[in-house]
């Protein structure tokens, strides 16, 4: 693994790769173009799978959107599924590794049992509700796009129940306009935590009103079974037309407040990373174009959508808002 000290690493880390990509990726990427027959065998051998895709808990009992009202929902999209090998195997998880090859290795063996996640803040029923509380929600299937900063992108199918499902159980008091996020903070189960590269616990927020869009989920599962560390494990959100660092892993606390919250990527660099982060490719990064992309496995690159996609779901909250100003 790569070893840095953490005066080394600066919030440019997570910039300065937008055309990075691994071997792996660019051989892949390589061999499909320069075939169109690019079989599944011949993709298998040019490009092994790792040796190992985590072993999860299948999820039985969820719904799957097939309809075409699902469609309209955005709940699940017409597209190729990213495969589990590089949903796994390339991730951003700070708290192992800063390194997306390693976080899977790095993350092997995270213990999420027993878990709880606390719900808090100006409500009226405060609550902590543990791991199997959590998976007890009726539990859908979302095929989202998930559109990394840095300028890679993939079609995962995760598993999981929205987001305000969970908020109305605490009964939100009228005061309440943001919503707050944390991940553990566990220097011992999270190793990376002992470094200083970003402030810890990570944080995120949303406005209430983006936290309770359908749109909105906890994840608790992938392609059928549970969450594996690298993703977040046990329990993540996921805001598919936010830039994926908004979407943060291994939440432990939930608190609905009356101010806007701090945001680690903003507090580690303000003029980069704003609240909101919505992906917007007519608003560039102070360092690069975000008007592209690259889907992990593809070769071409990819016009960015506005709100990745999901503009027609999501652009009535942000009506009358400078998305320049609030970026
Ligand atoms: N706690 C925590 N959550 C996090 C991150 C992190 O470092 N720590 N990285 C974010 C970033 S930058 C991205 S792109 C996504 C990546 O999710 P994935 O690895 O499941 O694809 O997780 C987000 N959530
Ligand atoms: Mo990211």
């Amino acid at each position: 693994m790569l070893i840095k000290k953490p005066d080394d690493i600066k919030a440019s880390e997570i910039t300065d790769k937008q055309v990075y990509l691994d071997r792996r990726l660019f051989m892949r990427g390589a061999a499909l173009a320069a075939t169109t027959v690019a079989t599944g065998l011949l993709y298998r051998k040019l490009n092994p799978p790792p040796a190992e895709t985590p072993k999860g808990e299948k999820l039985a009992d969820f719904a799957k959107p097939t309809s075409d009202a699902a469609l309209g929902e955005g709940f699940t999209v017409n597209e190729q599924l990213t495969p589990l090998e590089d949903i796994t195997n390339y991730n951003n998880f700070y708290e192992f590794s800063t390194d997306k090859g390693s976080v899977a290795s790095e993350s092997k063996g995270f213990v999420t049992k027993p878990w709880t996640v606390s719900v808090e803040g100006l409500v009226n029923k405060p609550r902590t509700f543990d791991l199997d509380e959590l998976l007890s929600f009726p539990l859908e299937e979302r095929v989202y796009r998930l559109r990394c900063v840095e300028g890679w992108s993939m079609v995962i199918p995760w598993i999981g129940f929205p987001l305000a499902k969970l908020l109305e159980k605490a009964e939100p008091t009228e005061q309440v306009r943001y919503v707050a996020f944390q991940t553990l903070y566990d220097p011992k189960r999270m190793p990376n935590q002992r470094t200083g590269v970003l402030d810890w616990p990570y944080v995120e927020g949303l406005r209430l009103d983006e936290a309770k869009h359908p749109l909105t989920i906890l994840a608790t599962g992938l392609y059928g079974e549970t969450l594996p560390p690298q993703d977040g494990a046990p329990i993540r959100l996921v805001v598919p037309w936010k830039y994926g660092f908004k979407s943060i892993k291994s939440i432990v606390k939930i608190q609905l407040i009356a101010d806007e919250p701090p945001t680690t990527w903003n507090i580690q660099a303000p003029n980069e990373y704003g609240f909101y982060s919505n992906v917007n490719p007519n608003v560039p990064h102070p360092r690069w174009s975000q008007a592209k992309e690259r889907r992990i496995g593809e070769f071409r690159m990819r016009e960015t959508l506005m709100f990745n996609g999901y503009a027609e779901q999501v652009a009535g909250l942000y009506t009358g808002m400078d998305l320049r100003r609030y970026f």
